[in-house]
């Protein structure tokens, strides 16, 4: 299978991810392909969002516009797609009217009867798989391709709320009221999640993020409850499912913004070989929090993007001295502690690239 594909030349990234230390710190930015680029939007402008996600060519395309305008800067790609394609392999509609609306979301459990009784992942995200394989050809070995999923509580509150949200009002009902059929549907979800991870990985990913992005809406009580054990399954299950295809296992990534308050334990048992961490916490402590177990990818502010470029340079001289500083004996991957915004000037995300740890 690999040896479909050109040769990798920058191999930071994997270095890193696998809990090397490298040189230098390896950067790519979460959301690098999106609408802070002209040449994202004018793709847009004549594409719907899931026509993109949809289309192998485009969703190549996009995902190379960034490694492309920064040649040599990024030291990783991620494919264009979004998380909301596995409620919609479960049979969910999501539009994009411009942030996610589903407008038949699971109000009661009773709902959970309309989501499709199996999934067939090959079918329903063929089409992620094969833009997977077309953008690791045209990336021709020049940075390696992330694939990503969504995690299952994160996912879950899509389905629940119908969209984003502030308070997460429905989606906690939901735990809170009906914990032992909200447990049923996460497993449900994080099995989705496993056959959607294998199947990114044999199409060509050479990394994978599972991103719990509303992680840290839960209290620590209710994260360890509803959504650690499911992005246990995910690990667990990968490891095993490509294990026995004698397929060797990617480094596996670990987004759970919000959750810094678990960092050790996910260190410990969520068995993940980097963690993500947020700015809401420092490099050292979270380099002192997980130890030799795991290596660690973040964290500045997505927002110092609009504060200029001496303000860029101080907090990336800062991240840089915390993680180097930190005596964490495992990788580093530098890196936002969340996406990157659509307001953001192409050039001051340049400067951020540029200022890389040296
Ligand atoms: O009009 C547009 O083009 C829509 C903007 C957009 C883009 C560019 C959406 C809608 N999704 C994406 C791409 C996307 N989504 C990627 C691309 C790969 C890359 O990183 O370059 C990725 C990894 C995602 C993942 C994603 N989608 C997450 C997890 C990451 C995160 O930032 O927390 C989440 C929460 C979503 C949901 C989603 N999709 C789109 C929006 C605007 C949102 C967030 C809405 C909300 O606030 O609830």
């Amino acid at each position: 299978m690999t040896s479909e594909f050109p040769p990798l030349k920058n191999d930071l990234t994997l270095r890193a991810a696998r809990g090397e230390q490298t040189e230098h710190a390896p950067v790519w930015v979460m959301r690098q392909a999106g609408r802070y680029l002209p040449e994202f939007r004018e793709v847009r402008a004549s594409h719907e969002f899931f026509e993109v996600c949809r289309t192998p060519t485009l969703a190549a395309e996009v995902t190379l516009q960034p490694i492309r305008r920064y040649s040599g800067l990024l030291d990783a790609s991620i494919i264009f797609s979004d998380i909301l394609v596995v409620p919609q392999a479960m049979g969910m509609e999501v539009l994009m009217t411009p942030g996610p609306f589903f407008p038949d979301p699971l109000n009661t459990p009773e709902d959970v009867k309309k989501l499709s009784p199996t999934v067939d992942v090959h079918k329903e995200l063929q089409y992620v798989f094969d833009a997977i394989t077309l953008t690791r050809k045209e990336l021709k070995g020049e940075v390696p391709l992330f694939g990503f999923t969504g995690a299952p509580w994160t996912l879950f509150a899509y389905m629940v709320e119908g969209g984003g949200s502030k308070t997460f009002q429905k989606a906690k009902t939901w735990i809170f009221k009906y914990p032992e059929e909200s447990k049923a549907l996460l497993m449900r979800i994080a099995d989705v999640c496993v056959d959607y991870v294998v199947g990114q990985v044999k199409a060509g990913a050479q990394l994978i993020q599972v991103f719990d992005s509303w992680a840290g809406e839960l209290s620590p009580h209710d994260f360890a409850l509803f959504s650690l054990p499911t992005l246990q399954h995910i690990s667990t299950n990968v490891r095993s499912r490509l294990a026995a295809e004698n397929i060797p296992v990617p480094p596996l990534v670990l987004f759970a913004k919000g959750a810094n308050h678990a960092l050790a334990t996910l260190a410990e048992s969520s068995g993940y070989d980097v963690l993500g961490v947020d700015w809401c916490i420092d490099p050292a402590e979270a380099c002192r929090l997980v130890g030799d177990k795991v290596a660690l990818q973040g964290n500045m502010d997505p927002n110092l993007l609009y504060a200029g470029r001496d303000a860029i340079e101080s907090a990336v001289k800062r991240m840089c001295d915390g993680f180097r500083q930190g005596k964490n004996k495992k990788g580093w991957i530098a890196n936002l502690g969340h996406g990157i915004t659509p307001g953001v000037d192409p050039e001051d995300l340049r400067w951020f690239l540029e200022l890389r740890d040296k």
